[in-house]
């Protein structure tokens, strides 16, 4: 069934693109075979990334801008991620109403991703699910996220363009947001303008990113105030991100851009594959106990344990390497 499933999403099986998401949302091993035969054919979408804290109107804004992607004939994708509600899901059900009115659109194909609270497991997944949607062809795909921890500011980090949404009356508003935050911004909305407060934090959000330092691709960030429920100053937010793609594809930084991007989630690959790796050794030969025990007791140290693993793989790698040479030397079967 999986050998199928690549080709069958090329072909724009919806029902395959959606069993291939459960499987990497599930961590299947089995997810590794069709991502590998998708991803020659990734690299094509536009990657936009919404990220802001959680009621900010991220999903209502998203919904808005699908409306005026659609109209233009764009086939869209939508990721969104929670981590905050691991347990109720609630948001996530919350966005799903609010996106529903998409959900029979052929041209929107929207999922879900709740974290398992697995360590560095987040941006990897979300990573592998945009594959799957680049490589079935969308144009656009939109990536909200909470943008409360590392993850979410890794995952926002990796879109083409990274827009922060910010609301008045949050307390002390600007001074909450996290200068990661503020640095991933390409673009800032500022949703519920129709609140009190909203041209002060105009003026602050102006203040904070004027006396930052300077992007090196010389990009000035852009800000906006919406009333998402209205749609009002949606389409300047769509003309924005029209601009910075175009700012960015006239200049020399985007390939360092996504030669980094490239880097970013290769590593995250190998390191979750080295650590998936070794786990399942020590599982295999039940050595996590005893590891466990003598760290707890100061018998030995974690770094010496560390180095100890790494040095005995090695050993069996090269080992199975000669293998491998000699069976082809003596003409294999
Ligand atoms: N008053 C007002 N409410 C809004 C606006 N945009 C969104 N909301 C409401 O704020 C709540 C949270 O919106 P949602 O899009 O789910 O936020 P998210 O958690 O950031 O995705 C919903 O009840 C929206 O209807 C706005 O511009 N003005
Ligand atoms: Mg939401």
């Amino acid at each position: 069934m999986n050998k199928n499933l690549a080709k069958r999403i090329l072909e724009g099986d919806i029902r395959a693109a959606s069993r291939l998401m459960r499987d990497i949302d599930d961590r299947m091993p089995s997810a590794l075979e069709p991502l590998k035969e998708l991803y020659p054919k990734t690299g094509r979408a536009y990657i936009i990334g919404i990220t802001g804290p959680p009621g900010a109107g991220k999903s209502t804004i998203v919904d808005k801008m699908v409306d005026i992607f659609r109209k233009e004939g764009k086939s869209v994708g939508i990721v969104a991620v929670d981590p905050t509600s691991p347990f109720t899901g609630g948001a996530i059900l919350g966005d799903r109403i609010r996106m529903q009115r998409h959900a029979t659109d052929e041209g929107v194909f929207i999922r879900s991703l709740a974290t398992r609270g697995c360590l560095g497991g987040l941006s990897r997944s979300t990573q592998d699910i945009i594959n799957v949607m680049d490589a079935m062809g969308k144009d656009i795909i939109l990536v909200e996220t909470v943008g409360v921890g590392q993850d979410e500011v890794e995952i926002v980090n990796t879109a083409h363009t990274s827009i922060v949404i910010l609301v008045p009356g949050l307390g002390d508003d600007i001074q909450a947001i996290k200068a990661g935050i503020i640095e991933i911004g390409d673009l800032f909305v500022i949703n519920k303008a129709d609140r009190e407060g909203a041209d002060k934090m105009e003026r602050d959000l102006r203040m904070v990113l004027e006396m930052g330092r300077r992007r090196e691709n010389g990009w000035e960030p852009l800000i906006f105030k919406t009333e998402a429920t209205l749609g009002k100053g949606i389409f300047e937010l769509v003309y924005g991100i029209y601009r910075h793609k175009q700012a960015l594809e006239q200049n020399p930084e985007l390939e360092k851009k996504l030669r980094e991007r490239t880097k970013t989630t290769f590593l995250e690959i190998l390191e979750s594959e080295v650590m998936a790796h070794f786990i399942e050794k020590m599982e295999k030969e039940g050595r996590w106990e005893k590891i466990i025990d003598d760290l707890m007791n100061r018998r030995t140290d974690p770094y010496s344990v560390a180095e100890r693993i790494m040095a005995s793989e090695l050993v069996d790698l090269c080992t199975n390497i000669q293998k491998g040479q000699s069976n082809k030397e003596g003409g294999s079967p």
